[in-house]
């Protein structure tokens, strides 16, 4: 500051002046982003450090009063469809805004979570609240063995079992396809990846009997079939994508039995009910009066039957006798 007189010549002194402003609660959190994005590995341990989240407020302590909390919590599965979700999936930490899990994640059943951070601080006495936007990326780990489809691991009708065996024919030619393996894996990009397997038959000579393509799982006839017989292949599917280590890929195995089958060795089956016979019975060819159908082959090309004809039909045995 000058002060001066109104003397001639004027006399003048110069002060400095020192002002200090006094903070008053004026300024609200505001959030340093508004989105943030953070991945966390599946299966870790409950309060494994996801992020961060950081809001400012411009007063001073104790006007700086920020408070974090999670508002809302929406899951997603692998194909972004919303998935139902615990409201307690994550926590945050009300001083420091670090969000932690509160328990190991499953990417296969949640792979990804949107939460509403909110920060409130005091404005003029009222409370202001400012709203983030947080993506928790579940990061895939290998923790699914692959899941044979075909043939199946239990016995099913059409599942290439003990039961159910796929047949080829002993006039088979090579590359024609046997069957086409399949297996299933629920985990992500190479650790659902999978590739298949022979890994033994029994008998051991029949193994280079068929070839299996790796990738398409199609089984193919690889040399003309020396002859009949059962064949039990035992096959892996294993994931991995070839891109895994060896030590972190899971493999799961099954067993197809192929059955060998020429023109006059395919097995016969009984057959109970014979409609062609009873077709004929009610056409009235009285010639056979008892007829049984006994065995037709697997592929039902080949019938047998037994057939007894009698020389007193059943229909002449019943026509009318005419009247006196
Ligand atoms: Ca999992
Ligand atoms: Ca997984
Ligand atoms: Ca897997």
């Amino acid at each position: 500051m000058l002060a001066s007189d109104a003397g001639v010549p004027p006399r003048s002194a110069r002060v400095g002046v020192r002002i200090s402003v006094t903070d008053v609660d004026d300024s609200s959190a505001r959030f340093q982003r508004s989105n943030y994005v953070f991945s966390v590995r599946e299966n870790q341990p409950r309060d494994t450090a996801v992020g961060r989240v950081r809001a400012a407020d411009a007063d001073q302590v104790p006007f700086s009063d920020v408070v974090y909390a999670l508002d809302r919590i929406t899951g997603y599965d692998a194909n972004g469809s919303v998935v139902a979700v615990s409201e307690t999936a994550f926590s945050v930490d009300s001083s420091s805004g670090s969000i932690v899990t509160s328990y190991p994640l499953d990417r296969e059943t949640v792979s990804g979570y949107r939460i509403d951070v909110t920060a409130t601080s005091t404005i003029a006495g009222s409370i202001s609240t400012a709203t983030a936007t947080v993506v928790v990326n579940v990061v895939d780990l290998n923790d699914n063995a692959p899941v044979f489809l075909f043939p199946t691991e239990t016995e099913t009708a059409d599942g290439g079992g003990e039961d159910n065996p796929v047949i080829v024919s002993l006039s088979a030619d090579i590359g024609d396809v046997v069957a086409t393996i399949s297996a299933t894996d629920s985990d992500a990009s190479a650790n659902g990846q999978l590739v298949y397997s022979i890994t033994g038959t029994k008998p051991n000579s029949a193994r280079s009997l068929f070839t299996l393509d790796r990738v398409s799982g199609k089984l193919v006839v690889a040399r003309k079939l020396p002859g009949v017989g059962v064949v039990r292949m035992q096959l892996a599917a294993t994931d991995g994508g070839e891109v895994l280590s060896e030590v972190d890929r899971l493999t799961s195995s099954s067993t197809l039995v192929v059955n060998v089958v020429g023109g006059r060795d395919r097995p016969l089956r009984r057959v109970e009910n014979d409609s062609l016979m009873s077709a004929l019975a009610s056409q009235h060819l009285a010639v056979v009066l008892t007829a049984t159908l006994l065995y037709h082959d697997t592929q039902a090309t080949h019938l047998l039957y037994v057939v007894a004809a009698d020389s007193d039909p059943a229909d002449r045995k019943s026509s009318p006798r005419p009247s006196p």
